[in-house]
């Protein structure tokens, strides 16, 4: 067996020279980013919200993140005060870029739909925003060997989606003084984070995943103080 050295190389090279956007890199890249009238929704649960933020969020062609609660029936749930629903990440992605299916396959990849979570707050679930998403669902499910009916993951339509609090929105990014710094010289308001697409890219990679925002970064403007 060989061993594969480059997520340690990745480690280290991140120790060395950590990536560190400047507020003019911030701004440049979300301007640039696909509109939010161009790309499509999903929304899933799997578990506590801040890990599928950041690993959703490093992946190629998903824009935009953010988490919140949905897939109950209290009106305006908080974090203390959820009720009957779950807690949810919702990523915009852009469909040539990357399919509803292909960010099934990954929801799939990442929980065992034949089990499910006792508590309401971390059951998976899909919630399918429209016809066509719960057709490719059902079709997904079907080469899997599975049905909505009997596996344990739910499978409901997305009816409302209520953003969490600012605290759990890119909550692994949140924990890197020098991304907030920049942010913070960007003039970026906590709405404004939560809906960046580079704040979806940085929450990835803070949470230690690959992001291809890494490399499309490569002319930091050098310090001269
Ligand atoms: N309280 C748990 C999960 C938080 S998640 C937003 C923790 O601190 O890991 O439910």
């Amino acid at each position: 067996m060989r061993w594969d050295l480059r997520p340690a190389l990745r480690r280290l090279s991140r120790l060395v020279t950590p990536m560190t956007p400047t507020q003019t890199q911030i701004r440049e890249y979300d301007r640039r980013a696909m509109d939010s009238t161009e790309t499509a929704t999903a929304t899933f649960g799997i578990g506590c919200f801040w890990g599928p933020d950041a690993q959703f969020g490093a992946m190629d062609g998903v824009v935009r993140t953010r988490v919140g609660y949905a897939g109950g029936t209290k009106l305006d749930p908080t974090y203390h005060a959820l009720g009957d629903h779950t807690e949810v990440v919702q990523l915009d992605f852009d469909p040539d870029t990357i399919t509803y299916r292909a960010l099934l396959e990954r929801v799939f990849n990442f929980h065992n739909p034949q089990h499910q979570t006792r508590k309401t707050q971390y059951q998976n679930i899909v919630l399918a925003a429209s016809e066509d998403q719960r057709a490719v669902l059902d079709e997904f499910l079907t080469t899997r060997g599975l049905t909505a009916d009997g596996i344990g993951t739910r499978i409901e339509q997305l009816s409302r989606f209520y953003p969490a609090e600012d605290y759990h929105q890119k909550y692994k990014l949140r924990s890197v003084s020098s991304f907030m710094d920049a942010f913070e010289a960007a003039g970026y308001s906590d709405d404004e984070l939560r809906e960046s697409p580079i704040a979806a890219k940085l929450n990835g990679y803070a949470a230690g995943h690959d992001v291809a925002v890494a490399e499309e970064l490569p002319t930091p403007e050098r310090r001269t103080a």
